[in-house]
């Protein structure tokens, strides 16, 4: 099961063209930074937001998928993951399930919002 934090940090790691060991280095900043609104959480609202921006910085050709081609610098085991009817391209609709599904898991407390402990901890 990968965890939140990994999923930031590959989030904030396509923003910023830091390599994923770096970004792991690095959990506060990669948390301040989804934490748009600086509440000290990190909302579904805020996921979707970066999954969205994301999704469209990587659809090169505008069409809505993302394919293979469009997806050689991502980690394959994410697109793996993400991939849920497994036809090798992702949708919004799909990466957008994945990292909430993510998000729920690293939700200890159930209070929909996921603090720089829950995501410390759930780097694990
Ligand atoms: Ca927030
Ligand atoms: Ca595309
Ligand atoms: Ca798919």
């Amino acid at each position: 099961m990968r965890s939140m934090i990994i999923a930031l940090v590959s989030i904030v790691a396509l923003f910023g063209g830091t390599t994923f060991a770096e970004a792991q280095d690095a959990t506060t900043e990669i948390f301040e930074f989804v934490d748009g609104n600086d509440d000290g959480k990190v909302e579904q609202a805020e996921i979707v937001h970066h999954v969205v921006l994301i999704f469209i910085g990587l659809d090169l050709n505008g069409d809505g998928v993302l394919s293979p081609d469009e997806l050689v610098d991502q980690d394959p085991v994410a697109v793996t993951a993400s991939d849920t009817d497994g036809d090798g391209q992702l949708t919004l609709e799909e990466a957008i399930k994945n990292r909430l599904q993510e998000f729920n898991e690293a939700d200890a407390d159930g209070d929909a919002g996921i603090d720089l402990d829950e995501a410390k901890r759930s780097e694990g």
